[in-house]
């Protein structure tokens, strides 16, 4: 169903489940392994405990054009792959000059951020922080948490995800807990 009327929906801001909505994307550690530093870990997981899911994504029913603004939650299940936080694929938009905005939810996280010159930021969210991704940054979220860490994000229609360049060159920082708190740290398998 598509609705090009206004309308409302609801988030369950402790899940982030969001009613109604047109579909829920699901990451398993299986789909998404590749983005972690740590590689043996992945496979050690996956021989010894099974799949696990990572994150998902409720994506409202907005379409995806230019002049609508499509908006969606995350739930980024608390966990760890080696050292490193659970946490998205992280994407540049198609468009480089399109920007999005998030509104931690629920949890405790982090919004990594890096530009094509290799620039690297970041910023703690919690509820109740907006973040600001200029046009330009990838973007990436982490769980830093022991509970779900739930946001909601909104962006231009026309933006697309370009998942590609980042699956190519990878984030320059990884965030990892040290005596269990959050440290960024230079990503061994950054390609630049
Ligand atoms: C945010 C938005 C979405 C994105 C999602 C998961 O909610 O930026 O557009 O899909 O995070 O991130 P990714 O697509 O990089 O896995
Ligand atoms: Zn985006």
């Amino acid at each position: 169903m598509s609705l090009f009327g206004p309308f409302a929906c609801e988030i369950e801001t402790r899940t982030g489940a969001l009613h109604p909505c047109e579909q829920v994307l699901r990451r398993t550690l299986r789909d998404i392994g590749a983005i972690f530093a740590d590689q043996e870990a992945v496979q050690r997981i996956l021989s010894t405990e099974g799949d696990r899911l990572v994150y998902e994504v409720y994506v409202a029913e907005v379409p995806e054009r230019r002049g609508h603004l499509p908006y969606c939650t995350t739930i980024i299940y608390p966990g760890q792959v080696g050292d490193e936080y659970h946490m998205t694929k992280g994407h540049y938009h198609k468009k480089r000059d399109r920007a999005e905005v998030y509104l931690g939810l629920s949890g405790e996280g982090y919004l990594l951020l890096q530009n094509e010159a290799g620039d690297v930021r970041v910023v703690e969210m919690k509820e109740g922080i907006v973040a600001y991704v200029p046009p330009g940054w990838a973007h990436r979220t982490a769980n830093t948490g022991d509970v779900p860490f739930v946001f909601f994000a909104v962006y231009p229609g026309d933006a697309g995800h370009d998942y590609g360049t980042i699956e190519a060159v990878g984030f320059a920082k990884i965030l990892v807990a040290q005596a269990g708190q959050p440290v960024l740290k230079d990503n061994p398998r950054w390609c630049r």
